[in-house]
């Protein structure tokens, strides 16, 4: 008998049947944890929320206040959050799971949280004045309840005028059994809008046109590339809280539309298509192979969600500061431009002039021709789709940073 097996025998009592008992579960434990669990989900541009397990429980903090939230470089408004962003921390947890928020309201009016889809007791639903009291400025409530769904859910205020200043945020529920295929990278994208008039920090939540529009609470070029293995399967899962129902548009390949909001859907009914329209309170969760290399972009396809800071144009009124070709390096002007009607139209609104490549530059940019971020604004970033060598070059840059 070997000295350690002789330990424990003696210590547990152990005979020779129970030790290769032992070594079976021990064997069973080795494959459990080689088989993989859930892959997160992974939000760009925003934090998951943490969580501590007491007796069997998720027990998670969300904390309702005001943020500083930075939709571009240069632009930080005033939002409500959750946790110091807009929109706040995205929940991940299990089918099965029992979870318990401690909510706490900093904010100088009542609200609650509203878990959206979610089948839980009335009292659990967060809707102040019908399932609950209204939480007080200062004051705290305690959600409890079990997740049996699983898919795309998300969280947020129940007050409609502060759903219009950030409070959102993503609550994805792992299913027990995993989706069928699996997929080898998983993002989530919040789509958010706000009217911030000139000069202001401040959303005007009753404003019917919307001059900012985010993923992430970030507008492009500062929303985060999304940074994808050629040959990966690729889920990206869509959220939709404003006024407004977005068409999201993926250039270079066809996608399945596998869930929607409360559920994933049969494979027999995934609709393919290249735009999937995200509607309000809706969520949308799309899948593609990524089997071609290139920069692709991915966006809301309605015009003036394309853009930053839009505000009326204003015709040649740049022309009497100069030739318009020399406010534009790098863009050859016809000489008779101020006469052809309607010019200007993107001049104005994105090129090389409007470029910010610097102030954006993260590993996921890395690569990118100069000038790129001229050309994004609005609800729009990059799906990257890169061969293994610039694909691992940016991991090292961003596992150095
Ligand atoms: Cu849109």
């Amino acid at each position: 008998m070997n000295p350690r097996r002789s330990f424990l025998t003696s210590l547990f009592g152990l005979g020779a049947g129970a030790a290769v008992l032992t070594r079976a579960a021990k064997a069973k434990q080795v494959s459990d944890t080689e088989t993989p669990g859930p892959l997160p989900v992974v939000t760009p541009d925003v934090a998951d929320l943490p969580f501590t397990v007491d007796n069997g429980v998720k027990v998670l903090h969300l904390v309702a206040e005001p943020v500083k939230q930075t939709v571009i470089p240069g632009r930080t408004f005033d939002l409500w959050g959750f946790n110091g962003s807009a929109p706040g921390p995205t929940i991940q947890a299990n089918e099965g799971d029992r979870v318990r928020f401690i909510f706490e309201n900093h904010l100088p009016e009542p609200t609650a949280i509203h878990w959206h889809g979610l089948e839980l007791p009335i009292e659990m639903d967060g809707v102040p004045g019908i399932g609950q009291k209204p939480v007080a400025p200062g004051g705290r409530f305690v959600y409890e309840f079990t997740l049996h769904q699983n898919g795309t859910f998300f969280y947020h205020s129940h007050m409609a005028m502060q759903e219009m200043v950030g409070m959102l945020g993503g609550f994805i529920i792992h299913p027990k059994i995993p989706y069928s295929p699996r997929v080898d990278k998983d993002y989530l994208i919040l789509l958010q809008e706000y009217a911030v008039l000139p000069n202001s920090t401040m959303p005007n939540s009753m404003n019917m046109e919307f001059n900012w529009l985010t993923f992430n609470g970030k507008s492009g070029p500062a929303a985060t590339p999304l940074i994808i293995r050629l040959g990966d399967r690729v889920r990206i899962r869509l959220i939709n809280l404003g006024m407004d129902h977005h068409p999201i548009h993926l250039h270079g390949y066809t996608f399945q539309v596998t869930g929607h909001e409360g559920a994933r859907q049969p494979e027999a009914i995934w609709a393919r298509g290249d735009t999937v329209l995200v509607g309000v309170a809706q969520a949308r969760d799309i899948e593609f192979v990524a089997d071609r290399v290139g920069d692709w972009m991915f966006h809301c396809h309605l015009p003036h969600h394309m853009m930053n800071h839009m505000s009326s144009n204003v015709g040649s009124m740049a022309m009497t500061n100069g030739p318009l070709s020399m406010k534009m390096p790098g863009m050859a002007m016809p000489a008779n431009a101020e006469q052809i009607p309607l010019f200007p139209q993107d001049a104005y609104m994105e090129g090389p002039m409007m470029a910010m490549d610097k102030e954006v530059e993260k590993p996921e940019t890395y690569g990118l021709p100069a000038g790129w971020s001229g050309f994004i604004g609005g609800m729009m970033t990059l799906a990257r789709v890169l061969p293994p060598d610039q694909y691992e070059k940016i991991m090292e840059l961003k596992a150095a940073r």
